[in-house]
């Protein structure tokens, strides 16, 4: 296989040392080229990993199903290791970074015996970009290494933008070495002892026992999130669970949108979004991550550091996002969807018609009898960025986009409005504060549970989130207030009482985006209420919409019960953090309850 090289000294002390740990029958270097790609497919393919998808289907595209134990993050066995259990806050779960570095060494001892491990050096940003952030991460799994192609810049290009600098040191192993003798299983790893683990103080990772998503493809979450918004806390800046659009009037006018919500609540389609409105467009630029950094002209300018899609394939058509269905329609891998017996991939939404024949994703035959869905809920795509249809030029550019709005986004049935304006920043930074939503299947656990979960970084955030708010607060006062992003809050999920959602979703979205945009113009009407502005129903774009009237005044009026009943949950969330809260969101807090 073609190898990457380097001249990083530490670099390759810091591969020797681990390689000893590990102990791993090779070592492998990847350089990110094609032929690296297409040998390690082949390799997967030859283990049972892989089942290589019909080329009159879907080019250069894999099909794999893991472990029933291992199907999503686990949060439970997500861990902050620094020195103060104070500085990991009640939103982590901390452990002793001595005792923890010693357990692991323990379970690492030997854990990639048989296997290669390989050296994944990778780009979080353009190539560059005086935003990005170079990190390597090691790992026994090659279906990792050819998913960190697709997610993130790799190889040797990574490699040459390093030089002799500093990375961010990423370890992961499936936790699962071969025993002589004994055959590999398809989807190697550890489902009952996983460990995600990260040193903030450091900037280190180490992911033991699963092969899944963000506990394994490190860059994502374990970097772009939690260890990022440990660096972003130091350095003045914002590591966030955002997408990134572009949305661009008929008047040819464009602002970019960065939009925060939890796992598996639609980012990727509202980042893909098709406008139902007239002469209006829409553009990608990300839809996961969001880095943003202070320009010199005292605006915040994003990137989207990752280069590729981990979207939930369930719910997936053309019907509901067809810039996501065209991005994956080849040059990508499927985990946990169900394969056809033509040689592609389906899950439950893809299409009405489904498959008279095909494999679930537990590796059964299944057929529209079958009591089981034939994809698991928390099935995914990786799919190259470049090939969304919808993707901005801009995309890559190395100093990022300008941010003009902020959209704070969960997933409630009750009391949260269509949308809503916070009064300025520092409001805006309290309403984000006290979001909540209802679980997913993207992590293990209950699905439909509400929980507070702050600008939907609960899972992500690297320290205390009474310091993150507090962080918040700072990058606001870092400019001028009319150079900061208008916040506001948005909910697409409200239904009545016998469960039906009120507002359809999707491309409708894109009347919301509207009246973001004309907000910060400053043309769109709006009323006062205590929770922030929310629109006059003639400010809401609703030609040619089917709604009705009586939904679409529901969906825009203010539940001043809802929200009263909500207070004292508030400041139970609030309170968990004690003097740790920044008083200004005290205040706020108060404050909303007195105009309640
Ligand atoms: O599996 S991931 O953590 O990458 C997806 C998600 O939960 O957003
Ligand atoms: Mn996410």
């Amino acid at each position: 296989m073609t190898t990457a090289t380097t001249g990083n000294v530490r670099l390759k002390k810091w591969v020797t040392e681990w390689a000893d740990v590990f102990q791993p029958d090779h070592i492998h270097w990847c350089d990110g080229s094609a032929e690296e790609y297409e040998q390690l497919c082949r390799a997967l393919v030859d283990s049972g990993t892989f089942t290589r998808l019909a080329e009159a289907k879907r080019p250069n595209s894999y099909w794999a199903h893991s472990d029933p134990g291992d199907v999503a993050r686990v949060e439970d066995r997500t861990f902050i290791c620094s020195t103060e259990p104070e500085d990991a806050g009640p939103n982590n779960n901390w452990r002793d970074p001595v005792l923890m570095r010693a357990e692991l060494n323990a379970l690492c001892a030997g854990a990639m015996r048989g296997r290669t491990m390989y050296v994944v050096p990778f780009s979080m940003g353009p190539l560059g970009s005086p935003i990005a952030h170079i990190g390597v991460q090691l790992t026994d799994s090659a279906y990792v290494a050819t998913n960190m192609r697709i997610m993130t810049r790799m190889g040797q290009r990574a490699l040459d933008v390093l030089g002799d600098g500093d990375w961010v040191p990423c370890v992961h192993s499936v936790g699962s070495p071969i025993e002589p003798g004994r055959p590999d299983s398809s989807w190697p790893c550890n489902p009952d002892n996983k460990y995600i683990v990260h040193f903030p103080e450091t900037r280190e990772i180490i992911s033991y026992g699963s092969g899944y998503g963000g506990n394994a493809l490190l860059g994502k979450k374990c970097f772009a999130l939690r260890i990022a918004s440990v660096m972003a806390r130091d350095d003045g800046w914002l590591a966030e669970h955002m997408l990134i659009l572009k949305l661009t009037s008929p008047a040819g006018e464009s602002k970019y949108i960065a939009a925060a919500f939890p796992s598996a609540c639609g980012k990727t389609n509202l980042a893909m979004v098709v406008p139902t409105i007239e002469g209006w467009t829409a553009e990608t630029i990300g839809d996961d991550i969001c880095w943003m950094k202070y320009g010199r002209d005292g605006r915040l300018y994003a990137i989207n550091p990752e280069a590729g899609f981990f979207g939930v394939a369930p719910g997936t058509g053309f019907d509901t996002n067809a810039n996501a269905m065209h991005t994956l329609s080849g040059n990508s891998i499927f985990t946990n969807t169900a394969l056809t017996s033509e040689g592609d991939v389906w899950w439950e939404g893809m299409s009405d018609a489904k498959p008279a024949r095909a494999t679930d994703w537990r590796g059964d035959a299944w057929t529209p009898e079958s009591e089981n869905p034939a994809a698991h809920p928390n099935a995914r795509f990786t799919a190259p960025a470049a090939q969304c249809p919808s993707i901005a030029p801009e995309w890559e550019d190395p100093a990022g986009v300008p941010i003009s709005a902020i959209l704070f986004g969960g997933r409630r049935r009750s009391t949260v409005p269509l949308v809503a304006q916070a009064f300025d920043w520092q409001h805006g930074v309290f309403l984000g504060s006290i979001m909540a939503s209802e679980t997913t299947a993207a992590q293990q656990g209950p699905v439909g549970k509400l929980r507070f979960d702050p600008m939907a970084m609960l899972p992500f955030c690297g320290y205390n989130m009474a310091d993150y708010f507090g962080h918040w607060l700072k990058v606001g006062r870092a400019t001028a207030g009319n150079k900061l992003p208008k916040v506001f809050i948005v909910n697409w999920f409200r239904r009545d009482e016998a469960g039906r959602f009120l507002w359809p979703g999707y491309g409708e979205n894109s009347r919301v985006l509207k009246w973001v945009f004309d907000r910060v113009n400053g043309t769109a009407d709006a009323i006062e209420t205590a929770i922030g502005y929310l629109p006059t129903t003639g400010s809401l774009d609703v030609a040619g919409l089917d709604v009705s009237d009586a939904d679409i005044t529901e969906l825009l009026s203010f539940d001043a019960a809802g929200w009263s009943e909500a207070i004292p949950q508030i400041e139970e969330h609030y309170a968990q953090f004690g003097d740790s809260m920044p008083i200004e969101l005290t205040e706020q807090l108060h404050k909303l309850a007195a105009a309640l």
